[in-house]
């Protein structure tokens, strides 16, 4: 069997963290032949939590996972570690502005990614969650300048899979049916869930999503903004935001980049923009990539209307505007 792999999860204390340990120790990210060592970081309030998820990852009895260790320093936490799943962050409380929240994050991710800089290997996987995740990865891969760029990614896999669950369920096909729904953009209400290049395939031929649901209008409407407001109907049913499904969204994303995309599949990650599709420049920007030996590739070629560009335009312009914010508390 391969030597263990260290992997980070931080907010380990946390809700997203409680589905997510379990299921990268299980093998469901890194392969069942992989072991781990799982490293949990959080902050000092939250060690007795802490201590309870250790005892539980015990009580799962899991074979792939050879040792836990439970920390609140970050030096200790990101040490020697191959992937990285940076989940914790200030939640945004009562009568906080957008803007605190994003001060306050930014600052966390500035100390994790001078952390991940000096302790951590320089082929580390990066996937940030916490929010907001697409600044949060600019601001900490800013602050790792010996990993590469390539390496920091944020998640918009959840808003991947709600948009693939609503096509499937429009098109009442099962959802292994529908392929190549695309995220642009930034995780904020501001996305663009893009179905106008999926792919479903009914009986035994694929046919375009829009043939398949039989409704043009529902891709530009309806689906849209149930997509981008999935996450508050989530909280308002739940009383808590989405855990289980972001959890499974960060295995399948870190999954993927870890083993690599089926060929003729793209996935959605959030990752440096080189100015592909007229996004800006040097954000993270969420775009369809194909991958492979553990490298993605935005997909080039794809035709966007007007209506597909005037979102994205929305979106980038969002990214900038968060980006100079978080550079400017950073430099403060
Ligand atoms: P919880 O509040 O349950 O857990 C967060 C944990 O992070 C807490 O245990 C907290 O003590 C810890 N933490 C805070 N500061 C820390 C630091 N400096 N170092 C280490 N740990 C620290 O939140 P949860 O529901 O688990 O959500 C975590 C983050 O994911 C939030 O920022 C949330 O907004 C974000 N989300 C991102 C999604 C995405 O698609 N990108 C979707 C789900 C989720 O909303």
């Amino acid at each position: 069997m391969a030597e263990p792999i260290r992997v980070v999860v931080t907010g380990a204390a946390g809700q997203i963290a409680y589905s997510l340990l379990y299921m990268i120790a299980r093998g469901e990210v890194f392969g069942k032949d992989q072991p781990l060592i799982l490293h949990l970081l959080d902050i000092p309030p939250m060690v007795g939590v802490l201590e309870g998820v250790v005892m539980e990852l015990a009580d799962c009895a899991l074979p792939l996972l050879r040792e836990v260790v439970p920390t609140t320093d970050p030096a200790v936490a990101f040490k020697d570690v191959s992937a990285a799943f940076l989940v914790g962050a200030m939640p945004r409380k009562e009568g906080m502005e957008r803007k605190d929240l994003l001060s306050a994050n930014v600052k966390i991710f500035k100390a994790q990614g001078q952390a991940l800089d000096k302790y951590a290997r320089k082929d580390v996987k990066v996937l940030v969650v916490g929010n907001p995740a697409n600044t949060n990865a600019v601001v900490c891969s800013f602050y790792a300048p010996s990993i590469p760029r390539e390496n920091f990614s944020a998640m918009t896999r959840l808003d991947q899979n709600r948009a693939t669950a609503q096509i499937a369920a429009k098109a009442k096909v099962p959802i292994s049916d529908v392929k190549n729904v695309i995220i642009w953009g930034n995780h904020s209400s501001t996305q663009f869930p893009d179905a106008s290049h999926a792919v479903v395939t009914v009986g035994n031929t694929e046919k375009p999503a829009v043939e398949a649901v039989g409704d043009a209008e529902f891709l530009k409407s309806s689906f849209v903004e149930t997509v981008q407001k999935r996450g508050a109907a989530v909280i308002a049913a739940r009383k808590m935001s989405s855990a289980m499904s972001a959890a499974k969204a960060a295995c399948d994303h870190m999954h993927d980049w870890w083993n690599g995309t089926a060929p003729g599949q793209y996935v959605s990650m959030g990752v440096i923009s080189d100015g592909s599709y007229d996004a800006p420049k040097d954000v993270i920007y969420s775009f369809p990539v194909e991958i492979k030996n553990k490298q993605w590739k935005i997909v080039q070629g794809l035709s966007l209307d007007d209506f597909a560009k005037s979102k994205m335009a929305v979106t980038g312009k969002e990214l900038l505007e968060e980006k100079n914010e978080a550079m400017a508390v950073c430099n403060a």
